[in-house]
This record gives structure tokens, sequence and C-alpha cells, in this order.
């Protein structure tokens, strides 16, 4: 082999090695994702061959417990390595207890018991008794108890705070209250949650749309008593206080203006 060669191999070998690496990367970081907070389900779902101790954790549902003439109890019982863990409801007599709340655990979720147990005693990275997979989720209220729910991105309710603000903002400028105003104010409030889910997860499919257009001349003024300036102004500073980075909240408040003054500017026409 010459050694021209050999140099070319090893630069395709390295270029290989690379990809494999960052691919390595990707499948990592979509992982973490996928597991939300702290990057991933705690070490006790995951026994390896150290762990002495693996048990499938055991889910039973009790409908019906007699309370009183108007009332029923129903309880569901997760036991895990040993820790009950108990759902208890009251319900109506009438029609009863509805399905049970926690999916029965599949062949795939042992636990290692000695991690779990271990955690329950030192309540480190946090305790499974209160919170088995460690999500932030408390079981009682946790429909996946054994495996890290993805965080909210909506958890401070900004973006429910811009739907809000965005909502004002359409009734003030004078817009119909459940078509136009509805509609907007739950677009930007999807756009919010989206982009805030993509911040945290840059690999979730999802691409906000930023084809900004300049504003469009028109024979007649559209918009005499400034409404649209106004309602633009007022969505551009609710982007802002939901977080939204510059150039985001003056897109969504240039279009909200520019749509307003076409739809007055059709108005007009007609
Ligand atoms: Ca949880
Ligand atoms: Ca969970």
């Amino acid at each position: 082999m010459k050694f021209g060669e050999t140099k070319s191999y090893w630069a395709v070998f390295v270029v290989f090695l690379i990809l494999v690496c960052s691919s390595i990367g990707q499948t990592q970081k979509q992982q973490d994702c996928r597991n939300g907070r702290g990057g991933g389900n705690p070490s006790w779902f995951n026994p390896g061959k150290n762990c002495n101790y693996k048990q499938k954790p055991y889910h039973y549902y009790e409908r019906s417990i007699y309370l009183n003439q108007e009332q029923r109890g129903c309880k569901e019982v997760l036991l895990v390595c040993g820790t009950v863990i108990v759902r208890d409801s009251v319900v109506a007599r009438d029609p009863g207890c509805g399905e049970a709340f926690w999916p029965d655990p599949k062949d795939g979720d042992e636990v290692c018991c000695e991690e779990f147990q271990k955690a329950v005693q030192s309540k480190q990275p946090c305790d499974p008794s209160k919170d088995a997979d460690c999500d932030g989720i408390l079981n009682e209220n946790d429909s996946n108890p054994f495996k890290a729910d993805p965080p909210d991105p909506d958890a401070d309710h900004k973006c429910y705070q811009l739907e809000l603000d965005v909502y004002n903002a359409y009734l003030t400028a004078g817009a119909d209250k459940w078509g136009t105003s509805t509609a907007a104010s739950r677009n930007a409030r999807y756009d919010c949650i989206m982009r805030r889910a993509k911040e945290k997860c840059p690999t979730i499919a999802w691409q906000p749309h930023n084809d900004s257009h300049g504003p469009v001349k028109h024979t007649q003024d559209p918009d005499p008593d400034h409404k649209c300036a106004q309602l633009g102004q007022d969505v551009y500073k609710a982007y802002l206080k939901a977080g939204a980075k510059d150039d985001t909240a003056s897109y969504a408040g240039g279009t909200a203006r520019e749509e307003c003054r076409q739809s007055r500017a059709s108005k007009l026409r007609s």
C-alpha cells in the first residue's frame, strides 16, 4: 500500500468515525428529550447485571369499595419491591369506579430492588415511594408512573397568558369574539408551546413560520383610527412578555397588523 493510499484510507476512516459519533450524540439527545427532566429514567429502571434482586411491579385495582348509600371507593395499588403505593378515590355510587388509572406493568418494567429501596431510604435523587420515576409528577397523578414524562413546556403558564393577551388585543381592535380572536389567540398559544418545546428538545420536527411580508399599500387608508397598528403593538408586547425573542415578537405583531389592515381594506372595497 502506498503512503498516499494509506492517507486516504485514514481520511475515510476518520470521516466514518465522526459520522458514527455524531449519530450517537443525536440518539442520546433524542433519548434525553423523550425521557424528560434530568435526562432520563432513574437507574433502578434498567437493572444491570450487578443487580441481585429484580422485580416487576405488581398492580391491582379494587373497584366498588362500599362506603355508604351514595358513594363508592376505588383503590389502586402498586407494589414495587415491597413498597406499597396507593391511589384512593371516592366516586358517586353510579356509575361507580372508572377504568384503572395506572397501566399494568409490562415485562420490560423490572425494577432493581436494591437501588429502589436505597432511594426510598435516602430520598435521592427523589423519593420513589412518592414519585417512582423522579419526573416531578407524583405517583397518584402520574398516568405513566414508571417512565419519566417530558417536562411541560408551559409549566409556568406563559403560553396560556399569551393566549389571553392576544385574545384581548384582538377584542380591543374590534375583531369578533368567536372567530378571529379565538383563532388568533389559539394559534399564538400553539406557536408558543412548540417554540419552547423545541428550545428544550431541538430534535422535535416542527418549524416556525417566519416568512415576513412587508406592509402592503392600499389606495384608501384601511386603518385611519390606528386600531390595526395598536393591535400589532399589543401582540408584539404580549409575545415579549411571554419570553419570545424580539424578531419572533415583531414577526407576530407585524403579521397581526397586516392581516387586520387587509381585512379592513377588503371591507372598504365591498
Ligand atoms: Ca412520576
Ligand atoms: Ca411519569
